[in-house]
């Protein structure tokens, strides 16, 4: 791991419907996310926020024409994100972005393949967060970043930063998944991506999970953990915007934190989907915070 994580806060609401996930890096903050990592032995720098589009509440409720909710806004805003995480690798530091919703994705793993020839990707997630407009339930582009970045959907999602296929669907690992709808269904069998459902994880519990994803990903040059806060059971961990039930334990994420930090293999990350005023005395933001802790090195004896 760099010895210098820097933080960039993402706060788009774009992706998706629900205000609030853009108070998400805010809300890590507040719950202690710098002083948690300086307590390793790494040190911090907090780039703050990057500028958003403005918000008119008026179109961000309403119904919009085209399939694709937000567009021009997600598309802005990620291609300022992919240069501001670009702009952390080349300074040789590790970038730590911090949500906003899951279509930041497109914006930081865009600037981070720049610097990486074979890219990984973790998907922690309860979502594939593979559709395109014609399968998507919603409109919502927070759950379309994945495909984009395979190289398919609307042209400027798949082409932000400049360039497309960033990442390779052998390249992937998926996990945490309990709400595919019917189209992602059918992606993930025919590309043949390395799935983990809730019901694997069930069976072969998440130490098996996360080294079996280890070896799976030994031959990338360097791997993005996307790690969407709604993965975990909204019983303990309800503060985001797409719950659903049956998922992943915070001590089971906790382990898969630590397993990864042992590994050695994380280049850079992002956590998503925070949303704080759908949460319960920010809890969640606390988990979130917690959890990277672990991912950086903290133990408990
Ligand atoms: N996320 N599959 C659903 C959709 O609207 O496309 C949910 C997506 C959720 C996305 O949580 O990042
Ligand atoms: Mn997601
Ligand atoms: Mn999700
Ligand atoms: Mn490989």
């Amino acid at each position: 791991m760099k010895k210098t994580v820097e933080i960039i806060g993402a706060p788009c609401a774009f992706g998706q419907r629900k205000l609030g996930v853009n108070m998400g890096p805010n809300a890590m903050r507040y719950a202690g996310l710098v002083e948690r990592i300086e307590g390793t032995e790494l040190t911090v720098e907090d780039k703050g926020n990057i500028a958003s589009p403005a918000i008119d509440m008026k179109k961000y409720r309403g119904e919009q024409e085209g399939g694709l909710r937000n567009l021009e806004e997600v598309t802005e805003f990620c291609e300022t994100l992919c240069d501001e995480v670009d702009q952390t690798i080349q300074s040789g530091k590790f970038p730590l972005v911090i949500g906003g919703d899951h279509s930041i994705a497109m914006g930081t793993i865009a600037g981070v393949k720049r610097h990486y020839d074979n890219l990984g990707v973790i998907w922690y997630d309860a979502h594939g967060d593979l559709n395109i407009a014609d399968s998507s339930p919603s409109g919502n582009i927070h759950g379309m970043p994945l495909r984009a970045l395979i190289g398919e959907g609307h042209p400027d999602l798949v082409n932000i930063g400049g360039y497309q296929n960033k990442v390779k669907t052998e390249n992937i690992v998926l996990i945490g998944m309990r709400d595919l709808d019917a189209g992602e269904k059918k992606y993930i069998r025919e590309a043949g991506i390395k799935t983990y459902t809730m019901a694997d994880i069930d069976k072969l519990g998440m130490q098996k999970v996360i080294d079996e994803t280890i070896d799976y990903l030994k031959g990338t040059d360097g791997v993005h953990l996307s790690l969407d806060v709604d993965a975990l059971d909204p019983v303990e961990t309800p503060g985001t915007g797409t719950c659903v039930p049956g998922g992943i334990t915070y001590r089971e994420s906790h382990l898969a934190m630590e397993m990864l930090h042992d590994a050695n293999i994380i280049t850079s990350m992002e956590l998503v989907e925070v949303n704080p005023l759908i949460d319960i005395n920010n809890k969640t933001a606390d988990q979130a915070v917690g959890l990277l802790g672990s991912f950086f090195g903290e133990t408990l004896l």
